[in-house]
This record gives C-alpha cells, sequence and structure tokens, in this order.
C-alpha cells in the first residue's frame, strides 16, 4: 500500500517528509526532461546560444528551492532548473528564453540562463562566478531597513565561485551584518576542466565556514532525503537569526559545462564512484522502496510530464522574435513598474 502524502507545493511547507520528498523528486524529474529537451533543440540546431544544463545536480537544486517560501529570495545559477521550478518559476519562462520569444521574462535579449523575476525574488543571474552573493545581500539588507523581517536568501555556486573575490568578500560581509544567507555550493568537482585539487587546498569546503564564522553543512549531493534535510536545518538556522550558512555538497556533474563540451576530462575514477550515482535514479529507486511511488506512478509522473514540455516548446515555436525597431530598451526592473521609457 502506497502511503499518503500531500500534493507537491513550492512554497517551502510540503506538509510532511514524504511529502517534501514526493514535491522535490517531481520538480527533480521536470528539471531534467526540461534540460534533455533543450540539449535536444541545440542539437537540432533550434537554439542560439548555449544550453547549460544541471544533470546530476537535481537533487541539491529541488531541496533548495521546496526549502524556500516563495517571500524569500532566490539566486540560481545555470545549473538550477529544478530549484527555479521548485521556486515557482513557470516551465514557460525557460523555454520562452531559450527560443528567444519576446514573451519571455527576457523578452528574447538573453539566450539561456540569466532569466528571472527580480519582483517576485527570482534574482536573474549576472555571471556563474560568485557575482550573485553580494546581490543577495543588497536584497537582504535592503528589506532589513524597511522592516520586512523572516524571509532569507539563497545565492548558488560552484566549487569554481569558491575561490574567487567576489566570494570572500561578499560572504564576510553577510557573516559581519549576521544577514540570513545561504550559500549553496554544488561541488561538483570541476570549475570547467579545472578539477577540486587545482581549486581548493582544504579537506572539505564545507571547512572554510569556520574562517568566516558561518554555520557549515557538508552533504552528500547524490542524495535527495540527505539534501533536502540538510537545506531545511540550513534555511531554518539563517531564518532563526543565527546568521549566514555555507552549505557544501558533493556530486559530480553528469554532463559537459555546457552542451558544446563533452567533458572527456572527468576522471572515470570519479565517474564510477558514488559521487557519480544519478540523483534522479537514487531519488526513484527511494521513493518505491519507501512506498511512497509505484513504478507505474513514476512511469506516469514521466509521461505527463513530457507532454507538458513538449506543449510549452510548441506555444513558443509559435511565439514572435522581438522586433529591433519596436524595442522599448528599459530595464526590466522598469517593465514590471509599467515604465516605458524609450
Ligand atoms: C568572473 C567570471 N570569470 C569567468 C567566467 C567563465 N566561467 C563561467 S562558468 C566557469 C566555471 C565555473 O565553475 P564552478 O563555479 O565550479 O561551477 P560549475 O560550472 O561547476 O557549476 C567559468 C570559468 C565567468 N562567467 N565569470
Amino acid at each position: 500500500m502506497l502511503q499518503t502524502v500531500s500534493e507537491p507545493r513550492a512554497d517551502g511547507a510540503a506538509g510532511s517528509v514524504a511529502g517534501a520528498q514526493l514535491a522535490a523528486y517531481r520538480f527533480m524529474l521536470k528539471a531534467r526532461l526540461l534540460d534533455d529537451k533543450f540539449a535536444a533543440l541545440y542539437r537540432a540546431g533550434k537554439i542560439h546560444g548555449g544550453v547549460f544544463i544541471g544533470k546530476g545536480q537535481e537533487a541539491l537544486s529541488a531541496a533548495t528551492g521546496v526549502s524556500l517560501k516563495k517571500t524569500d529570495v532566490f539566486a540560481p545559477l545555470i545549473r538550477d532548473a529544478a530549484g527555479r521550478l521548485a521556486f515557482g518559476e513557470p516551465i514557460i519562462d525557460a523555454v520562452r528564453t531559450y527560443l528567444g520569444s519576446a514573451l519571455g521574462p527576457m523578452r528574447g535579449r538573453d539566450g539561456n540562463v540569466h532569466r528571472g523575476r527580480p519582483q517576485t525574488g527570482l534574482l536573474p543571474m549576472i555571471s556563474h562566478l560568485g557575482a550573485m552573493i553580494s546581490v543577495v545581500n543588497g536584497v537582504l539588507f535592503a528589506r532589513r531597513m524597511k522592516g520586512i523581517s523572516g524571509s532569507v536568501g539563497v545565492a548558488s555556486l560552484g566549487e569554481g565561485a569558491t575561490s574567487t573575490g567576489a566570494f570572500h568578500e561578499a560572504l564576510n560581509q553577510a557573516a559581519v551584518e549576521k544577514l540570513p544567507l545561504i550559500l549553496v555550493v554544488a561541488n561538483n568537482h570541476y570549475a570547467y576542466s579545472t578539477p577540486n585539487s587545482r581549486q581548493f587546498a582544504c579537506a572539505d569546503l564545507a571547512e572554510k565556514a569556520v574562517g568566516y564564522g558561518v554555520g557549515s553543512h557538508s552533504v552528500d549531493g547524490t542524495d535527495l532525503a540527505a539534501c533536502l534535510a540538510t537545506l531545511t536545518e540550513a534555511v531554518g538556522n539563517a531564518r532563526a537569526g543565527h546568521g549566514p550558512q555555507l552549505v557544501v555538497a558533493n556530486l559530480l556533474r553528469l554532463c559537459g559545462h555546457g552542451e558544446h563540451d563533452d567533458a572527456s576530462y572527468i576522471d572515470p575514477k570519479l565517474k564510477k564512484s558514488p559521487l557519480g550515482r544519478d540523483c534522479l535514479k537514487v531519488a526513484e529507486d527511494f521513493l518505491v522502496e519507501e512506498k511512497i511511488a509505484d513504478a507505474a506512478q513514476l512511469a506516469v509522473w514521466r509521461s505527463e510530464t513530457i507532454r507538458e514540455i513538449e506543449d510549452a516548446v510548441a506555444i513558443v515555436q509559435r511565439e514572435p522574435a522581438p522586433d529591433p525597431f519596436a524595442e522599448k530598451w528599459c530595464a526590466i526592473a522598469s517593465v514590471h513598474l509599467g515604465e516605458t521609457h524609450e
């Protein structure tokens, strides 16, 4: 007999542990299938520019998204399709951005992952390498100054970002100011083709938290249940006023840096190690073992999700591209505010 669980929700309150696992799994599945579709469209020459996917990082990303409330702040990076969906980004926003639709959140100006909706707390990324931490700090500072309490902010990072000055300055600032910031580092063992041995000299990146005086969490990023437990704790700590939290998840990128990269530099020994497990498969096995779902139910969700993605692509393929002669060259925030600067 299958357990009764609450419906998937994206508001940081999935109801029960089993409900949270199920909700997060479905965002993982949606992200994987969406990423697969973008990779296929890229190979078919239907996407101009790069395609960047998060294969192998969905458990961490989904756990991050479901741990947040809609009123929080989230700065995702290029491997965060699952977290974006869990935070509330509709599939069609991603499809419109990748296919250059004028109706997308970036109005066809961005080709892939720099999309967002600042008014909803989903920040459009500037760069992959640590630049977003200080932006999240700024939003949290602004809320503090306005007397808005209770919300937290997440900045996603790769391990490569932890070697940059931007990381140091922003984490130090957040620590001194005790901002409710959670840094979620996906240590996928390669920053593009640079391995961990050329990136940092400590045994575990989570050790860096001690030097900054912030909370520290280390987790197996291939294990959804572990990611959910860790993110729940880290987000809870930040929300309770305990200051910044550094979460480091160990995992492996199961794809290239982008779809243009065959990832031939990845050590085969790592691929065969527990780090190389596919988190989606691990999550599915867990759901079946725990009788939260069965194989038939998993197959139904998969086919429903494929249909949903195909429908979104079919809609967007009929939408107009931006017209440079009719373009309003104002910032996205102005568009949201209804201003029309020429
Ligand atoms: C300031 C800056 N320098 C260089 C780059 C080019 N770049 C983009 S992603 C990347 C590697 C990032 O590695 P990591 O932080 O480990 O994240 P991962 O790609 O593994 O998710 C580099 C060098 C950039 N976007 N911004």
